[in-house]
């Protein structure tokens, strides 16, 4: 082969190569990616007045939980992100966008809060309240640690229950972070979270986030706290 030609041909095998990992990408990266959706509403707008109007659920729902998802998927395509599983997707999110993370965990928070609140009374019972009692002493001390983390988040975040391995922990996060990420510095799987954004209270209470994070108290789904609880590792 002259050197010309074995120029010319190195060149063509490379492009070619680089022709099929991209293609190969696309396969790979296409069907198996993990996309993120919003979960129906379990309940109506109006279902947890008056400790949440309506017209913030609505708004909550529908325009701020719904651009997360728009925004993690155009991440997810644009940034070609292909993780199989939103387990697998937050043990990586060290490794993602900024747009990836912060919308990835706005849309699994929002759907895990959802379906922790529900209308009507729900008793702390069960192995939750036993968990709680041996973990903080009491129900009274379980809800002061709690509202110490939801009141002591300095701006925009959330407030969290864990199971850490069995161990019961209170903390928050910074923005949409949660306690799936690998960067988190609370990590364990999520039992109860409590969104203490400007968003999902300032209609109804402006500044006052200590009076939201007490109405919360009356519409937190303690049966969904303990199917979590079953199903934490
Ligand atoms: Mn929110």
């Amino acid at each position: 082969m002259k050197n010309i030609d074995r120029r010319e041909f190195v060149k063509a095998s490379l492009l070619t190569a680089a022709g099929a990992t991209l293609s190969i990408n696309k396969v790979l990266a296409t069907p198996s990616a993990f996309q993120f959706s919003q979960i129906k509403l379990p309940y109506d707008y109006a279902a947890l007045e008056p400790n949440i109007d309506a017209t913030t659920m609505d708004i909550h729902y529908n325009k701020h939980h719904a651009a997360y998802v728009k925004n993690v998927n155009d991440a997810i395509a644009t940034e070609n992100i292909a993780y199989a599983t939103e387990i697998e997707f937050f043990s990586n999110a060290s490794k993602i966008s900024m747009k990836a993370r912060n919308n990835s965990g706005g849309v699994w928070n929002h759907n895990f809060f959802w379906q922790v609140m529900k209308p009507g009374v729900s008793n702390l019972s069960g192995k939750i309240n036993d968990a709680i009692s041996g973990t903080f002493g009491s129900t009274e001390k379980f809800k002061e640690e709690f509202t110490k983390a939801a009141m002591g988040r300095f701006g925009s975040g959330w407030a969290w229950l864990i199971s850490d391995n069995g161990k019961l922990k209170i903390g928050s996060t910074p923005n949409q972070d949660n306690p799936l990420m690998d960067i988190s510095e609370l990590k364990g799987t999520p039992l109860l979270a409590l969104d203490v954004w400007e968003h999902a209270y300032y209609l109804k209470y402006q500044n006052k986030r200590a009076d939201y994070v007490a109405n919360w108290w009356n519409v937190v789904n303690w049966d969904e706290v303990n199917v979590r609880l079953a199903n934490a590792r």
